[in-house]
């Protein structure tokens, strides 16, 4: 069930990302440059899980609000997700040829059209909240933009990038390793559970165990991707493995090997099932994408 909702969701996410990011000029822009949109579109419609747009829907669905404002936000969290991945790959930073399986954006393109095609994804996702087509009060849409900001910003992933790129030359012990993943993946995860309550009007202590359950989860996310790191093959996780410890990079995994982290899995799993037990049957899904992302593959 939890698959075929993930595939159901990924595909209304992906239908409505291919007309927002098609070439005709919308909501009073002057024109669209194509080979800019074919760069973005390269970016963002590649493959994916489609992970942080299921848990935006997912979460606005306890709260009743399964319509087209939580799937407009569900689109715009994408794209600032897939603009971290096309500025990640780049020379600068990871230096990467392959992204889900397929050429990155700067080698499709040129170095020039990836950046730009990560600063419009990133500015495109704020346009998207705020355009009255997202049907949601003013002051909902100010919360989800500030949200977003907050998570996307200097407290969150460019800010945990920041410290991602410091620690390899010096390493952080391990609460700077939990605060830098918290914030370079942690922050954009926490944030698509918070954005389904803000979406869905919950009130503010369901909003704070949803966030609370964002944390589990995202954090849950980054060691099972350090567990990837080590023990998965290229080919099967579409991008390059083993460059932690090329990099030298510390990471819960390197401190405390892989039965800790398999443990620590599992007591973040439990964690994030207990903040939706008041739910109960209606945060199924939910719960089982706690499981997908502690026991993913790729
Ligand atoms: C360059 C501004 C800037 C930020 C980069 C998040 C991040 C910060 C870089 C991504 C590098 C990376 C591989 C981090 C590990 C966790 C991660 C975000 C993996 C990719 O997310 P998935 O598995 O990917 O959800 P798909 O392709 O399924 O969307």
């Amino acid at each position: 069930m939890f698959q075929i909702t993930l595939q159901q969701r990924a595909a209304s996410v992906e239908a409505l990302l291919t007309d927002v990011l098609s070439d005709r000029p919308q909501n009073g822009e002057i024109s669209r440059p194509p080979r800019l949109m074919a760069a973005m579109r390269h970016g963002v419609l590649n493959g994916g899980k489609r992970l942080r747009p299921f848990l935006v829907m997912e979460s606005a669905a306890l709260f009743g609000a399964d319509n087209l404002a939580a799937l407009r936000v569900a689109a715009a969290l994408e794209c600032i997700h897939s603009y971290s991945l096309v500025h990640d790959d780049l020379p600068a930073m990871d230096n990467d040829d392959l992204r889900r399986g397929q050429p990155t954006v700067h080698r499709k393109f040129d170095e020039a059209a990836a950046i730009l095609a990560g600063d419009s994804l990133l500015t495109y996702a704020f346009q998207l909240i705020a355009s009255d087509e997202t049907e949601l009060a003013a002051q909902q849409r100010v919360e989800l933009i500030a949200a977003l900001a907050r998570a996307a910003g200097i407290g969150g992933m460019t800010g945990g990038q920041a410290l991602d790129l410091e620690a390899e030359k010096v390493k952080p012990d391990e609460d700077g390793i939990i605060r830098l993943q918290a914030m370079k993946t942690g922050a954009l995860i926490r944030f698509a559970c918070e954005a389904g309550a803000i979406i869905g009007n919950a009130d503010v202590k369901d909003r704070e165990r949803l966030a609370e359950y964002g944390s589990a989860i995202g954090l849950a996310f980054q060691l099972a991707d350090d567990l990837l790191d080590v023990t998965a093959d290229a080919s099967h996780v579409g991008k390059a493995t083993g460059k932690d410890a090329a990099a030298g990079k510390a990471t819960l995994v390197s401190l405390h090997g892989i039965d800790w982290t398999k443990r620590q899995l599992a007591g973040l799993v439990e964690q994030a099932e207990e903040l939706l037990s008041p739910f109960g049957e209606k945060a199924a899904l939910l719960k089982d994408a706690a499981h997908f992302i502690a026991e993913r593959r790729s």
